[in-house]
């Protein structure tokens, strides 16, 4: 293997620690699932604060969403090259989130060069789902509160809210009281996402729908109706939709192998349409493992990317978990689904 993975990373003690890779690798032995979810935390008693309806962004999402309907019909009058543009566009911006906002930036699963953090930060635009400092501030409130009034998509509130209902509401207080106290000094240390959120909207205008839009109408002669519609509406909505589905899909339907406990689940549907991400029972219950998965680069093509990097000499210290650990923990606290080797 070109790139030098640690069978088992000696953790820090939250997901959100800056601490460097140890190396050489130090050996740990089980860690209980409370270094990553904080167990200390209660939700208020009595009655819920009302719910705000946000209706900017609710008219915002059902336009969006209509849009993307009308560009399904589309679809069959584009030309095979648009068609192309709009799935490396797809793929790019997947990637943004995935190998970028995800696995480098909220959890620190491995480390990246400048160069890979710039081409990161640029696709992260081109998805436009937040910029890279909310975006791993609320998903590191995700995993530390998960299920709770802390945890911005709260799945516990049922399949719409975790998937979309919670951005067109205000925050519950808890995420945010939650979220003010947590450690953000390495995203507010990395040059790279500071410049992409002081430009982000600006970022935004350009990759997720000038460049989608004009690229296939200057090369290849498409209408710019079109390749707006495919390229950009409709290939937007698809990413968000595809991540939403963690959040909310990967929340509910699938099965525990290691982690029995906890409501997220392993759902190969979602690992397929968010590129890797749909290993969510693995991922709450080693959060640290660059691969998000147990079986690496199978089924996983942002772990394919990033050993991809990795080889090139644009990322290293990628975090893993040894088998040991992983079959003691699925005997201790899995659902028995998947036999211990
Ligand atoms: C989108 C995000 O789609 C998607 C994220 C998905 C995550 C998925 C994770 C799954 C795992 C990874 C899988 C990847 C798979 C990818 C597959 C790809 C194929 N802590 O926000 P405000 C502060 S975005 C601390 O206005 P409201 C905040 O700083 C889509 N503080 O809250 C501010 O303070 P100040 C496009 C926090 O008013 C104040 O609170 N975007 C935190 O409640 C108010 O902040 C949209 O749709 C925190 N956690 O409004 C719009 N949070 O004033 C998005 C907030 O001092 N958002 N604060 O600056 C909004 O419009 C609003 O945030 C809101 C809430 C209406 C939702
Ligand atoms: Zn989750
Ligand atoms: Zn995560």
């Amino acid at each position: 293997m070109p790139v030098p993975f640690p069978s088992v990373y000696n953790m820090p003690s939250a997901p959100n620690s800056t601490e460097p890779a140890a190396s050489p690798p130090e050996f740990v032995d089980e860690r209980p699932v409370d270094d990553f979810f904080d167990t200390s935390y209660k939700e208020k008693l009595g009655a819920k604060p009302a719910m705000k309806l946000v209706w900017r962004n609710i008219i915002l999402m059902g336009a969006l969403h209509f849009a993307a309907l009308y560009s399904v019909i589309l679809v069959p009058f584009v030309k095979p090259l648009t068609w192309l543009w709009a799935s490396g566009c797809f793929l790019l911006s997947a990637l943004g989130v995935t190998a970028g906002a995800h696995r480098l930036w909220s959890h620190r699963s491995y480390t990246a060069s400048t160069p890979l953090r710039v081409f990161l930060a640029i696709a992260n635009s081109m998805a436009f789902q937040n910029h890279i400092f909310e975006w791993a501030r609320d998903h590191r409130v995700h995993h530390k509160f998960s299920e709770t009034d802390a945890d911005p998509h709260n799945a516990t509130r049922g399949f719409f809210f975790s998937h979309v209902g919670w951005l067109m509401v205000r925050k519950h207080p808890d995420v945010i009281d939650k979220g003010g106290k947590l450690d953000l000094s390495d995203l507010k240390a990395d040059p790279v996402v500071m410049l992409q959120k002081k430009y982000y909207k600006r970022s935004v205008l350009l990759m997720c729908f000038i460049i989608p839009t004009v690229v296939p109408w200057y090369f290849w002669g498409e209408t710019l109706w079109n390749s707006y519609f495919v390229a950009a509406i409709l290939r937007y909505t698809l990413v968000l939709n595809a991540t939403w589905l963690v959040n909310s899909a990967a929340h509910m339907f699938g099965n525990r192998p290691y982690d029995r406990w906890i409501n997220p689940r392993e759902n190969r549907f979602v690992a397929f349409g968010a590129i890797g991400e749909g290993f969510h029972n693995y991922h709450h219950t080693f959060p640290y493992d660059y691969s998000t998965s147990e079986y690496g680069w199978r089924g996983n093509i942002t772990t394919c990317f990033i050993n991809t990097v990795c080889y090139l000499g644009l990322a290293s210290n990628c975090k893993t978990v040894s088998k040991e650990v992983i079959q003691a923990r699925r005997r201790r606290t899995g659902d028995g689904s998947i036999r211990s080797g």
